[in-house]
């Protein structure tokens, strides 16, 4: 089988996330051994270094609890360009970062995807949806928002990049949701996005929800982007992230969920967000989502058939 280049772009935005740490994640990734667990399962890898950001502007917003503005918008559009360039070339694998980086991930992979004639999928792993809008985020921290921003939701216009191709609402699928804002929950009432709280883990389990998914990812001849946010993880095995929320996601059922994903054979890019290794503990956290990366690209503990979608 021959496998498409891993392409390892490292983002090291934290200008989005409530403290600082979040721009030593990409460094942590690499320490971590990143690059040689994805050599071992046989693909070529090729880091392309760290993002910088655009050139910043002047840009003011009537909400003042927003931190950060014009940084985030010129890390946006750095990320987007990237990413839709990127993509062309291989599987890339976006190294945060706070979790501000997918408004550029998702809405320059969008645009490959349009430009390619094929629908766009996003699996949201996350305890939080981040689905603010610039007026409904409270905190100020834009990490709070990309979902809302890559789906078209409006006030974005005039801050962020223009979007080529939102992303659809309905080909949306949130994991391990556990935290969400009045505003946040308001909104998703409505949106279309598909929504797997805690609690449909609990009494389904993992399988059954993500198979769905992936059956309505495979149907179409669809891109799908993965966004891991290490606070989809339970904090007891993942402390190295600013916003911990206890009731995560076990070792077991975030393994199971990597493992099906590669199974399926759909997954087109990624990103690893919210580690800070400021946070964590002797790098257990970044070795974690190492080993997780390599779950997701193939690593098995035995050779077995593949689900098929
Ligand atoms: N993340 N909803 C909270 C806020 O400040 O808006 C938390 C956001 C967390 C962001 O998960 O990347
Ligand atoms: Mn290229
Ligand atoms: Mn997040
Ligand atoms: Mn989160």
């Amino acid at each position: 089988m021959t496998r498409r280049p891993s392409i390892l772009l490292g983002v090291p935005v934290q200008e989005g996330a409530g403290r600082m740490g979040c721009d030593m994640g990409p460094s942590a990734f690499r320490a971590a051994g990143l690059a040689p667990a994805l050599r071992d399962l046989g693909y070529i890898v090729e880091d392309r270094g760290n993002l910088s950001p655009a050139p910043l502007r002047d840009l003011r917003h009537d909400n003042g609890a927003i931190k950060y503005l014009p940084e985030v918008v010129a890390w946006t559009e750095a990320i987007a360009q990237a990413a839709y360039e990127a993509a062309a070339d291989g599987i890339p694998i976006f190294l945060g970062g706070d979790h501000s980086l997918s408004a550029g991930t998702m809405t320059g992979l969008s645009r490959r995807a349009a430009e390619e004639d094929r629908p766009f999928f996003v699996l949201w792993l996350d305890s939080h949806p981040d689905f603010h809008t610039l007026e409904t985020t409270q905190s100020g921290n834009l990490h709070g928002v990309p979902m809302a921003y890559a789906t078209g939701r409006g006030g974005f216009e005039g801050y962020f990049p223009a979007l080529h191709a939102p992303v659809k609402a309905e080909n949306v699928c949130m994991m391990g949701i556990r935290s969400v804002d009045p505003p946040e929950r308001a909104a998703l009432a409505t949106a279309g996005v598909t929504i797997h709280d805690m609690r449909a883990i609990d009494e389904n389990g993992v399988v059954p929800l993500l198979e769905a998914f992936l059956r309505r990812v495979a149907a179409t001849r669809g891109r799908l982007h993965v966004s891991l946010d290490v606070d989809f993880l339970d904090p007891g095995i993942a402390p190295g992230v600013g916003t911990t929320v206890p009731g995560g996601a076990t070792f077991r059922e975030a393994h199971l969920i990597m493992e099906i994903l590669h199974d399926s054979g759909l997954v087109t890019s990624l990103d690893i967000v919210e580690l800070n290794p400021f946070l964590d503990e002797r790098g257990r956290t970044a070795l974690l989502m190492v080993d997780l990366v390599a779950s997701l690209m193939g690593r098995r503990v035995l050779d077995r058939p593949t689900r098929s979608f």
